[in-house]
């Protein structure tokens, strides 16, 4: 079912012109007199309240950063908080008219955005729903504090739990609403639709992305909204997100029913400065930040200036905006120009910018005009808007003196239990499936042409007499990956991928050979070239509640998406308290014969950092039954596949690889070949070198070597390694990736510690050169070959008798290498 879209030489070769339309700019010019036609004057108090709330809140927390005090109550809090103080009207118009299910990410400066929203959902929500939210949330526990001191009606308690959940988080409480693990910078709370705040600035561009794609794909109500700095306008990632976010194919190529723009609106918090740079003028070309949505599409993203001093005028944008995006013609782009009257941080001494201009700024105030305003309108009088400033205040001091106090919003005891952050890095649960409903597929799976195919393989690589089958014969080890993603998409309707070449082409290794013809198009689709949105737009969708497999082509590009796969991706599950699951499996091909930048393995980096799942399956048998562990589970796995065995068939696992559903759990290596002598302990391809050797090793000198396949890097069960150890006292350990700083370097380490009262000889690795991956003619001299474990073997452990090494594995070589940085 390949799609057919026709492109017409002489259509695309005319000459013409490209021409743009209008980008308004702040063009709202209602008065209150006339909002009073849509809006209560209890409404539009209640805008100042919410712009008054957030106003205080950060001025309290501006006092505790520059004097230690607020109200008379000390405190000392050395963490971050960048204050949004002048930006509260772009906040809550942001917020007014959005519902429960529309979702808001956001940057480092959050917490008017968090309290906008927050408000505006306790307004909107139900008090059955708030008492429900809010004794459901961590089994009540904020509920509980914030309830002794709490007079008057649900909606007041709920206001309460806002600013305590919030604060407490900010100052690190194990009572904030991320447990104290999220902080100032990443604080959110999803049941009020307020998802997760990234201190990597632009870090929400691509993730939000995700989550509009989750609401699409699921068909959940609401739109989503990326919060995002002017100046984070020159990140990849918001460059990405908008890509991914406009691809055609949303509104060509997807069935009727989930045809059309993502629901997603780009909403920059355009305060016109970064820390200190100034975007415009200096760091960026855009002159009118607004221009951008011009080039992006023919829609030019609707894009439009709006005045954020005025929360009438961003309310009346977001209206218009959302029923936009509610009629699918997203994205959509809006610039909310605002000014930030606080520093960047409260050690910010604005040395970038004039007092004139600050002055400039404070005397058009949001909150004094807009309750200006509503005095001049008979809206609310003086003493009204007055009495709303002192209760906010009394509120702010009572929520500051719930949160600093110890004994009711302790701290984590990581005396008392060590490891409590460490079980928040994984969920490791097993799910079926995150949603009840029938997969969208597009025929039964027996049909399915490559599963039809598939069935007339041989399961297991060698016939009767011990020889290998053609490789067309043989169930190879990207069959092995086909069938457990095939089998999850028939068990998961949740459950997507999207990477580069996908569909048609059947991903760039013919992995998903037969999906195209299995799934419709919001199930598989190609993605931009953006490796960064790849990545990110899947942890968007995962936290929101679905699964996802996103795919970089080749291991080098993960460079691209450094960010999302670093700091996102294996983060958010213990940041957010463990109230978010991460169920990603990121398909990474590790290349060959391409050269320098297509043959990298960066396993160990991966591995390196805390929170991500790592696997690297060597044979069809472990492919499959590691993917289908991977994709029951609900934590994020980099799920590594070498390109030099695709092909192989399955020579070690008797009876072949079995049709049916098996797991493999994730950490657990397996002894591939039993022995005596040595270990050999390999992770990736280099089995099938380590298996040549051994058999060398053993024709030779009669030696035998106890074969181990790491299959996982992270987790990893030392046992069986250990326990081989100590038998042979003696072990290799070898990877296709560059020695230096290696995943194997890290075992070497390990099994020297826990072992070495057993050892004869240092643990050994072999790995590949530390230099660029030459060309595929000079592979030989760069990755491990057999003679290499013989050499090693025999220069490092054990002698050889009569054995001629070819490469010097010496202590002085190894020297000379490392002082050359080679
Ligand atoms: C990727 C990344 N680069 C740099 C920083 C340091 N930094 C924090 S805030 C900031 C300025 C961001 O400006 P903008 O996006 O306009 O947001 P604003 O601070 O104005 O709200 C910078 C450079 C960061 N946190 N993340
Ligand atoms: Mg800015």
């Amino acid at each position: 079912m390949s799609k057919k879209q026709y492109i017409d030489p002489e259509k695309e070769r005319k000459p013409g012109y490209i021409t743009f339309g209008k980008i308004p700019l702040n063009q709202y010019n209602r008065t209150i007199q006339q909002e009073r036609e849509n809006y209560s004057d209890e409404d539009l108090v209640r805008i100042y309240r919410d712009m008054v709330i957030i106003r205080e809140f950060e001025t309290m927390l501006n006092r505790v950063k520059t004097t230690g005090e607020y109200n008379g109550i000390r405190y000392s809090h050395p963490g971050p908080a960048h204050l949004s103080i002048g930006q509260e009207a772009s906040a809550v118009g942001m917020a007014y008219h959005l519902t429960v299910d529309d979702f808001i990410f956001g940057s480092h400066r959050s917490h008017g955005e968090i309290l906008a929203k927050g408000l505006s959902a306790i307004h909107q929500s139900e008090e059955h729903i708030l008492v429900q939210i809010m004794s459901g949330y961590f089994d009540g526990t904020i509920l509980r504090i914030v309830e002794k001191g709490g007079k008057g009606e649900v909606k007041d308690l709920a206001v309460r739990f806002l600013l305590y959940g919030t604060l407490a988080e900010i100052f690190a409480r194990e009572t904030g609403f991320n447990k104290g693990l999220g902080g100032s910078m990443h604080a959110f709370f999803p049941p009020f639709g307020i998802y997760p705040n990234n201190a990597i600035v632009g870090g929400s561009g691509d993730i939000s992305v995700g989550a509009a794609l989750f609401k699409r794909v699921n068909k959940k109500p609401g739109i989503v909204v990326a919060n995002i700095g002017d100046a984070s306008m020159g990140c990849g990632p918001v460059w990405e997100g908008i890509s991914f976010a406009s691809m055609d194919q949303f509104k060509t190529l997807w069935d009727e029913e989930y045809r059309g723009g993502l629901p997603i609106l780009f909403n920059f918090m355009n305060n016109q400065y970064g820390m200190g740079g100034q975007t415009r003028g200096e760091t960026m070309g855009y002159d009118i930040l607004a221009r951008v949505g011009a080039g992006v599409n023919p829609e030019m993203m609707h894009a439009e200036r709006v005045d954020g001093y005025n929360p009438l005028a961003v309310m009346d944008a977001f209206k218009r905006k959302k029923a936009i995006l509610e009629a699918r013609k997203g994205p959509v782009l809006l610039d909310t120009l605002t000014y930030r009257i606080s520093g960047h941080s409260p050690s910010d001494a604005s040395s970038y910018r004039s007092k004139e201009e600050i002055e400039a700024w404070k005397n058009v105030d949001s909150i004094i005009e807009f309750g200006l305003q509503l005095m001049t309108a008979g809206v609310a009088s003086a003493s009204a808007l007055e009495s709303i400033r002192e209760k906010v205040k009394d509120l702010t001091t009572e929520i500051m003196v719930l949160v600093v106090d110890d004994t009711q919003s302790s701290r984590m005891n990581l005396t008392r239990d060590p490891d409590t952050i460490g079980r928040k890095m994984f969920s490791n649960e097993s799910v079926n499936t995150f949603d009840h409903r029938d997969p969208e597929v597009c025929l039964p799976i027996g049909e399915n042409p490559r599963v039809l195919q598939i069935k007339k393989k041989e399961r297991f690589g060698l016939d009767t007499d011990g020889k290998p089958f053609s490789k067309v014969k043989s169930f190879q080890l990207r069959d092995g990956i086909f069938e457990a993603i095939i089998d999850r998409f028939y068990k998961d309707p949740t459950l997507i991928a999207f990477g580069e070449e996908n569909r048609d082409w059947g991903g760039a290794f013919a992995v998903y050979r037969g999906l195209t013809e299995a799934l419709p198009y919001h199930r598989l689709f190609n993605a931009p070239i953006s490796e960064g949105a790849i990545a990110g737009a899947a942890v968007g969708y995962a936290m929101c509640g679905g699964r996802v497999i996103p795919e970089i082509m080749y291991c080098d590009f993960l460079g691209r998406s450094g960010d999302e796969v670093f700091n996102q991706l294996p983060k958010w599950q213990s940041m957010s308290g463990n109230i978010l699951k991460m169920p990603v499996v990121l398909r990474v091909s590790v290349g060959s014969k391409y050269g320098a930048q297509h043959s990298q393995d960066w396993s160990s980096i991966v591995a390196h950092i805390p929170g991500l799942k790592v696997v690297f399956p060597a044979t069809p048998y472990d492919a499959k039954g590691l993917m289908n562990a991977a994709l029951q589970g609900t934590d994020p796995v980099v799920f590594f596949e070498s390109q030099r065995i695709y092909d192989v068939g399955e020579l070690f696992h008797e009876g072949g690889v079995p049709e049916e559903y098996y797991e493999i759990p994730i950490g657990e290596p397996d002894i591939k070949k039993q022995g005596k002598d040595i270990t050999i302990l390999s992770v990736g391809a280099t089995l099938y070198t380590i298996m040549e050797a051994s058999e060398e090793l053993s024709a030779r000198w009669g030696i035998s070597t106890e074969v181990i396949d790491g299959r996982s890097l992270v987790p990893f069960n030392y046992e069986p390694v250990l326990e081989s150890v100590k038998k042979t006292g003696k072990i290799i350990l070898a990877s296709d990736a560059s020695s230096r700083g290696s995943f194997m370097k890290e075992m070497a380490q390990t099994v020297t510690e826990l072992a070495f009262d057993y050892l004869d000889a240092p643990p050994v690795v072999v790995g590949s050169r530390n230099w660029i991956v030459p060309a595929h003619e000079l592979e030989e001299f760069f990755f491990p070959q057999k003679e290499w474990i013989l050499d090693a073997c025999h220069q490092k452990i054990m002698p050889l008798k009569g054995y001629n090494p070819s490469n010097d594995f010496s202590d002085d070589e190894q020297i000379r290498t490392n002082r050359l940085g080679i």
